[in-house]
């Protein structure tokens, strides 16, 4: 690297002055794939075990590595290592994302944030368990340490780091003991040096590393790229500057980084380098799309890919059953191999699916033979969109992905979020009766996910994205609804909530559209199908709440969740102070999108 561009790192590791006030472990499963296998069948424990995906060892045990055997090997070079390779098929991922699910749920118990990385690993931000345990007898550090600390941290982290080393044991034992899988942990101040440390001793150990060590740690990494949050883009404009080790990156000044990058970049980059990081653990939820590719070596007739697509659906419809969130939106994906230019570029696109196609049938997420054709014609739609069928064409990859869900919050959030949620889905029932076609330029572009993928609103199986409620939108796609498209399961709510109320009685001008809710597919006939007598009718018979009032089906008042149910006696009994209550009185004020009026269609 050029001296040039050089200065001395001495300044910067000043260590005793950044904050190391968190206790941060990530914890990393040992050769996954192939424990979820050995977990199944212990007899594989002895052979050494690789786990084939087309043609390549993505992983293996230890055992096998003992021979040389590196993940994403070729077979064919896997084997001459190791003759007597015990090959398993990786290619269904379904008991591979069940383990991962079961470890982060394990993982929840621990009352602490959970981030997940991937398959198998997680972020823990121990924090206030630590300052918790710190606080008790004297504790010994667990595992090893990335070198010995000449003295004491003033701020105390050494011993914070040191119950967090016990916290990170604690966890492994019970992943182990309640699982059977083996982990290494990484235990540091902040997630990217606990993610670096974690593979240091493996497999089943872990590292402790404190941050007086972390500029030296650093410093040991051969490439920029060994970082987890630079990129190949970004490696290659470091490369094309001579900055290539960690250790260039520490060196090269800050003023000549802002010169390649942006300002917040080269900082980003400068702090990175010296194992700086403030970026919080985040709580994971349910993953944003669930979708899966096949890749092969090349298909050029149509049959072929709705076979693969077929194919593709199955499985995807298995884990959306899984999740149990409605998917209202479909993402097809392909690779198309340009032949004269020996190269290949992906294209996707997406349209919005009516959730109606799928259904909840005791709680689970179902969909029928009629649903699935229905799936398949949209998947071909959009594949004909994709394909200019006229021209010969060559796919070396399909992907499906359900990219969006309608959210079914329950209890956690107000009753005022519980309803709005709905009403970005219902209002296009509404709109049958109400349309604006002059809205129709709308642009949409904020629907789209990224860049590679277009979002395709003119597709007939459209309804509105639960997060984006622009009633513009849906007017411009309401012209493409058919009867069975315009149902919103998550209507049943309000059925079962039979806000058939004093609340509703105030907008007694308003009719609930008795139409929209026979079509929720969710609903039970006892539940969802309500009269307009209904909607006034004392429905007080069964139940067990007291404090309800009499218009209220108390069936379906126990049913709710605990947080809801409170919410609502505390509207019952002080109906101003409520949430529920200010959405009704907005209900008159029509100018307003995200009031309960779109529930209601107004008496023609
Ligand atoms: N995996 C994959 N393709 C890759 C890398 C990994 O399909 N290029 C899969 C197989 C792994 C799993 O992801 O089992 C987890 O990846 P890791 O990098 O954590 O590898 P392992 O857990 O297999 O091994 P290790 O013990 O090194 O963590
Ligand atoms: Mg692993
Ligand atoms: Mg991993």
């Amino acid at each position: 690297m050029d001296d040039a561009i050089m200065q001395s790192s001495s300044s910067t590791c000043s260590y005793v002055d950044k904050d190391h006030s968190r206790s941060i472990l990530h914890i990393d499963l040992d050769c996954f794939y192939a424990q979820v296998e050995m977990v199944k069948n212990p007899k594989l424990r002895s052979l050494p075990l690789g786990i084939q995906q087309k043609n390549i060892v993505v992983t293996s045990n230890y055992e096998a590595r003992n021979y040389g055997i590196q993940k994403c090997m070729l077979v064919t070079d896997a084997l001459k290592l190791c003759p007597n390779l015990k090959l398993l098929n990786g290619e269904d991922l379904h008991e591979y994302r069940a383990a991962s699910n079961k470890i982060f749920e394990l993982l929840l118990c621990w009352k602490c944030p959970v981030e997940k990385l991937g398959m198998d690993e997680n972020f823990i931000d121990v924090t206030k368990l630590v300052l918790d345990k710190v606080k008790t007898d004297n504790h010994t550090l667990v595992g090893h340490l990335y070198n010995k600390p000449s003295t004491d941290c003033p701020c105390g982290c050494h011993s914070r780091l040191t119950v967090a080393s016990q916290i990170a044991n604690e966890i492994r034992e019970k992943i182990y003991s309640d699982l059977g899988f083996t982990t290494c942990a990484g235990v540091a101040h902040n997630k990217l040096l606990a993610k670096l440390i974690c593979p240091l001793h493996k497999p089943n150990n872990q590292t402790t590393i404190f941050p007086e060590h972390a500029v030296e740690f650093m410093s040991t990494l051969q490439s920029v790229r060994s970082i987890p949050s630079i990129g190949l883009k970004t490696t290659d404009t470091l490369i094309s500057h001579k900055i290539i080790t960690v250790s260039d990156l520490q060196q090269v000044s800050l003023d000549v980084l802002k010169k390649i990058f942006s300002s917040d970049m080269a900082v980003r980059l400068k702090s990175l380098s010296l194992g700086e990081d403030t970026t919080p653990v985040k709580q994971s939820g349910k993953p944003q799309s669930i979708g899966l590719e096949d890749s092969f070596k090349t298909v050029s007739v149509k049959s072929e890919v709705e076979d693969k697509f077929s194919a593709l659906l199955q499985r995807l419809l298995v884990l959306v059953r899984e999740d149990g969130r409605i998917p209202v939106s479909l993402r097809v994906t392909l690779r198309k191999r340009d032949a004269k230019r020996l190269s290949s570029h992906r294209e996707s696109r997406q349209c919005q699916i009516s959730p109606s196609i799928f259904t909840i049938a005791s709680g689970t997420l179902t969909i029928t033979d009629a649903g699935q054709h229905k799936l398949m014609s949209i998947i071909m739609r959009l594949f004909n969109k994709l394909i200019d069928l006229s021209k010969p064409f060559h796919l070396t990859l399909v992907g499906l992905a359900f990219t969006k869900f309608q959210e079914r919050m329950t209890g956690r959030s107000s009753i005022v979020n519980y309803l709005m949620n709905d009403i970005s889905v219902q209002s296009v029932l509404n709109l049958q009766n109400d349309c604006d076609t002059s809205a129709t330029s709308m642009d949409y572009s904020a629907a789209s996910p990224s860049s590679s993928t277009t979002t395709d609103l003119s597709d007939g199986e459209v309804e509105p994205s639960p997060k984006k409620p622009k009633k513009v939108t849906w007017i411009a796609k309401r012209r493409c609804l058919s009867k069975e498209e315009v149902a919103s399961p998550s209507k049943l709510k309000v059925s079962e909530l039979r806000l058939n109320s004093k609340e509703l009685e105030k907008v007694s001008e308003l009719r609930l559209n008795s139409r929209d809710r026979s079509l929720t597919p969710r609903a039970s006939p006892a539940k969802d199908v309500l009269s307009d007598a209904d909607t006034m009718k004392d429905v007080a018979e069964g139940g067990h709440c007291d404090d309800c009032p009499s218009y209220v089906d108390k069936e379906v008042f126990n049913s709710l969740p605990d947080e809801m149910q409170q919410e609502l006696k505390a509207m019952w009994k002080n109906p101003s102070s409520s949430e529920v209550a200010r959405s009704s009185s907005r209900m008159t004020n029509k100018s307003k999108p995200n009031t309960i009026l779109k529930y209601f269609v107004p008496h023609k």
